[in-house]
């Protein structure tokens, strides 16, 4: 598969079963690092063990909506990531109300097995569209899913992959930013 067949079209609210909401805080932990490096799109990672079963049953695939980051009180630490690298988990402790970082945000979200890397593993990514200026591994986030994109796709390049995620981007930026889709940011 190099690129999406089709674009299912979004409808003009959220449709049965969206919205669905984390109504809690769900950590934010490391992957492999490669969202950011290799794809130019980093993903917070969320385990998927801490997200409501409603989500965990999802089809694989992309989806959109709102989402709010909060630090945790914890100071800075070093974490073993799976392939043994140490990661350096800040808790968000860099993120800024004054740039809006602390805001109810618009988000991409990709819940897969990363068929292009091989896992074996589902995981739940979160891409938030604003430009941060740190990282923040091991803070929280909340967000709530209205709609899906398109389903999980086995790309044979990087740059089939990318493309298409720009227009995963682009598609849910806009959406969210419709009066119907809008209203869902106070469910925060
Ligand atoms: P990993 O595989 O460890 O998740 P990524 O390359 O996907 O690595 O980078 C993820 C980290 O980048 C997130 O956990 C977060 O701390 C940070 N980050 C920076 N900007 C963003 C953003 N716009 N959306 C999501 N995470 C971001
Ligand atoms: N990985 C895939 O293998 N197939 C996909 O269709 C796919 N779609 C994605 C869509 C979005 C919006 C995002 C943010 C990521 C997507 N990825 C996909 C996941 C990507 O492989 C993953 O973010 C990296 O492996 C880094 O964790
Ligand atoms: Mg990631």
């Amino acid at each position: 598969m190099s690129s999406r067949p089709f674009d299912i079209p979004i409808p003009d609210e959220p449709r049965d079963p969206f919205p669905i909401v984390t109504d809690y805080y769900c950590d934010i932990v490391c992957g492999f690092g490669r969202g950011s490096k290799d794809l130019g799109v980093p993903t917070a990672n969320v385990e998927m063990s801490q997200l409501p079963a409603s989500m965990n049953s999802l089809d694989l695939g992309v989806y959109f909506g709102f989402a709010q980051l909060r630090p945790v009180d914890k100071t800075t630490s070093r974490v073993n990531r799976k392939d043994g690298k140490e990661v350096e988990y800040n808790y968000g402790e860099h993120l800024s109300e004054k740039r809006g970082e602390l805001d109810v945000l618009p988000m991409v979200l990709s819940v897969g097995k990363n068929p292009f890397y091989g896992n074996d593993f589902k995981t739940a990514e979160l891409h938030i569209l604003h430009n941060f200026s740190h990282n923040f591994y091991g803070a929280q986030v909340k967000f709530n899913i209205l709609g899906h994109i398109r389903p999980e796709l086995n790309y044979t390049t990087k740059e089939a992959l990318i493309k298409d995620i720009n227009t995963d981007i682009d598609i849910a930026k806009r959406t969210l930013e419709s009066v119907n889709y809008i209203k869902f940011k106070d469910q925060f």
